[in-house]
C-alpha cells in the first residue's frame, strides 16, 4: 500500500531540534512517508512542501513559546494555496509559561488546527489519531489534499519546476 506523505517541521525562529528528530523517526516507523523540513521553517515552506509531495497532513512543532504568533493565519494560507483539506496538527510547548492545556488547545483549534498536543503526548496515540483522521478526511481511496483533485508534485512537462522539487531538502538543525 502506498505510504501517506506528511510534512514535519519546527515553525518560526525556533531551533529546538531534538523532538523534531524523534518525530521523524517515530512517524517513519509508523509507516508514513515523512518529509522533514527540520527547524526554523516558515508557513510558506510547510505549504510548498505539502503541495509538492501531496501530503495528507502538516505536523507543526513549536517549543520556544512563540507558537501562537508563528501559527497565526496558517489555516488561511493553506486555503489560499488550495490545500483545503490538509490536516493541521501542532504540538510542543506552544505558549509561554504554564497556561492550562485545555486553554492552549482551544486557542489553536480556533486558529484552524485539527489537533493540538502537549509536550508529554503519547506519540503512539497521536499516530493512531492521524491514521484515523486521514481515513475520515480523505476516504478509503485517499484523494488529493488539494481542491482541484489534480495529483500534486512537479509538472513533468516543465523541467524547471521538476528541478525545484523540495522533497530532497536537507532538514536544518
Ligand atoms: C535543549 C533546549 C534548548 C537548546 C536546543 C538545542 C537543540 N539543538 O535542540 C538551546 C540551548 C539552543 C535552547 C534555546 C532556547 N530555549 Co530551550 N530548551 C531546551 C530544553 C532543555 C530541552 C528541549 C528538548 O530537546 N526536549 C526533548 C524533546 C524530545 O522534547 P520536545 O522538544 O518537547 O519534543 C517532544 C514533544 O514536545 C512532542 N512534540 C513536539 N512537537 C510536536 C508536534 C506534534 C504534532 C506532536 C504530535 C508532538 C510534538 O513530541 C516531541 C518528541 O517526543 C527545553 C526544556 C524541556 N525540558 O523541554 C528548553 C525550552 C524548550 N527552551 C526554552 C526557551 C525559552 C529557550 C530560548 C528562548 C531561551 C533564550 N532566552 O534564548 C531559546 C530559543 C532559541 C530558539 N531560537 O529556538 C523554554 C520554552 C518555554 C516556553 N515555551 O514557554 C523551555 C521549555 C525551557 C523552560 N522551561 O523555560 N533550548
Amino acid at each position: 500500500m502506498e505510504k501517506h506523505a506528511i510534512v514535519l517541521g519546527v515553525i518560526g525562529a525556533d531551533c529546538h531540534s531534538v523532538g523534531n528528530k524523534i518525530l521523524e523517526l517515530f512517524f517513519t516507523a509508523e509507516g508514513f512517508k515523512v518529509v522533514n523540513l527540520g527547524v526554523m521553517v516558515s508557513q510558506q515552506e510547510f505549504i510548498n512542501a505539502a503541495i509538492e509531495t501531496d501530503a495528507r497532513a502538516i505536523l507543526v512543532s513549536s517549543l520556544y513559546g512563540h507558537g501562537e504568533i508563528d501559527c497565526q493565519g496558517f489555516r488561511d494560507l493553506c486555503l489560499e494555496k488550495g490545500l483545503d483539506r490538509i490536516l493541521l496538527y501542532v504540538g510542543g510547548n506552544l505558549v509561554v509559561g504554564k497556561t492550562p492545556f485545555a486553554i492552549v488547545e482551544e486557542k489553536f483549534k480556533k486558529m484552524g488546527f485539527d489537533r493540538v498536543f502537549p509536550p508529554d503526548v503519547d506519540l503512539k496515540k497521536a499516530a493512531e489519531l492521524l491514521k484515523q483522521d486521514i481515513k475520515e478526511r480523505f476516504g478509503p481511496d485517499s484523494q488529493s489534499s488539494r481542491d482541484n483533485g489534480q495529483p500534486a508534485g512537479p509538472d513533468k512537462s516543465n523541467p524547471e519546476a521538476e528541478a525545484s522539487a523540495p522533497e530532497t531538502r536537507e532538514p536544518r538543525g
